[in-house]
């Protein structure tokens, strides 16, 4: 299995994260791709490969316009207006409030986040393409001589929206390779969505379309981020209806429970019958995961691995969350040697 990645990820590095009411050290840090890219190699994957300049139609397919210009244009009007921290908003277009873009920098930042712990430094948008541009390379390579693929991304990507950033993602990756698949002739795609936070992005990008199903495990939204998305009701709408599948679950599951789900989540995939699948590949269902409550072992990686194998697909996976450091690298190595069966 090839793995694509980009030392263009280091161009994002923010200083701080809104936490706790403090700042702290970003859990989505540099090192996380380090230690990845050093498990994969002691676990004898070959070396990562570059990946190709990003085609940007496929991205203007999953974001709007307005959405694209102002992640571009973001930090420069930022530093033009005189501030001196990294860039967060501060101010969200709540219920009855206008959802019109301002011109103020302020006004921009709050109108397309989703939530704001999220900085936009001066080399975001730049490590974003990159990472968007593992997802696509990755997609191209499925075929006749690679069934499989990792795209190493970072940063991750499930929860942009169509026009929407925030929980540290900025392009939606697996949206991406999605519909670069779909444009290069597949007619359906299954996103699995195996992160623990549910991947409201991904959602709300194919919520009304049925050439893309999307199912996702996560922590239950009255206890997990996002909290505003991801319950069991959210089934998709108009001909997306039945398309959009949630596996909410309480803090505390362990893999006996979490396994059950996959078990299904597999047989709807199955079902839908898609020309590919994409694992939207989230780690911090770890049971040591700083943020997360779920309390999977590095074994259950393996095995929730070599289930996924089962599907007999075409199989892309792209990297998304996973906040233990220092054992990123072996949980996500597991569930692709388990799919691999080495
Ligand atoms: N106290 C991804 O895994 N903050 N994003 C959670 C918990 C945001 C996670 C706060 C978590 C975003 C890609
Ligand atoms: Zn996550």
């Amino acid at each position: 299995m090839k793995t694509i990645a980009s030392t263009d990820h280091q161009l994002h590095f923010p200083k701080g994260e809104l936490s706790g009411g403090e700042f702290v050290r970003p859990y989505e840090c540099p090192e996380r791709w380090d230690y990845i890219v050093k498990a994969l190699a002691e676990g004898g994957f070959s070396a990562p490969l570059a990946p190709d300049e990003l085609d940007m139609s496929a991205v203007r397919q999953i974001h709007s316009g307005d959405y694209l210009h102002f992640l571009n244009t973001a930090w420069d009007q930022w530093e033009a207006e005189g501030f001196n921290g990294e860039a967060l908003p501060t101010v969200i277009p709540a219920r009855r409030m206008q959802q019109r873009e301002p011109s103020h920098i302020d006004g921009r930042l709050g109108y397309f986040a989703m939530a704001i712990e999220t900085a936009i430094t001066s080399g975001t948008y730049a490590a974003a393409k990159s990472s968007a541009a593992c997802a696509q390379t990755a997609a191209r390579l499925l075929g006749p001589a690679d069934s499989s693929a990792f795209a190493l991304c970072r940063p991750p990507g499930h929860h942009a929206g169509i026009d929407l950033y925030g929980g540290y993602c900025f392009l939606n990756n697996a949206a991406i390779a999605a519909q670069t698949l779909l444009d290069q002739g597949a007619s359906k795609i299954a996103i699995l969505d195996v992160d623990f936070h549910h991947g409201n992005g991904t959602q709300d990008i194919f919520y009304e379309r049925n050439d893309v199903l999307f199912v996702s495990l996560h922590g239950d939204p009255q206890h997990a981020f996002p909290h505003f998305l991801g319950y069991a009701d959210e089934v998709g709408k108009g001909i997306g209806e039945g398309y959009n599948i949630n596996y909410p679950m309480l803090p505390g599951t362990p893999y006996s429970i979490w396994g059950d789900a996959l078990t299904d989540a597999l047989d709807q995939v199955n079902r839908y019958l898609p020309d590919a699948v994409i694992i939207s590949l989230g780690v911090d269902t770890f049971e040591e995961d700083p943020i997360s409550f779920f309390k999977l072992t590095s074994e259950d990686f393996t095995r929730y691995g070599q289930a996924i194998s089962a599907l007999d697909l075409p199989t892309l996976f792209v990297m998304e969350g996973g906040y233990a450091v220092e054992e990123i690298g072996i949980n996500t190595r597991n569930v692709l040697s388990g799919f691999l069966n080495k």
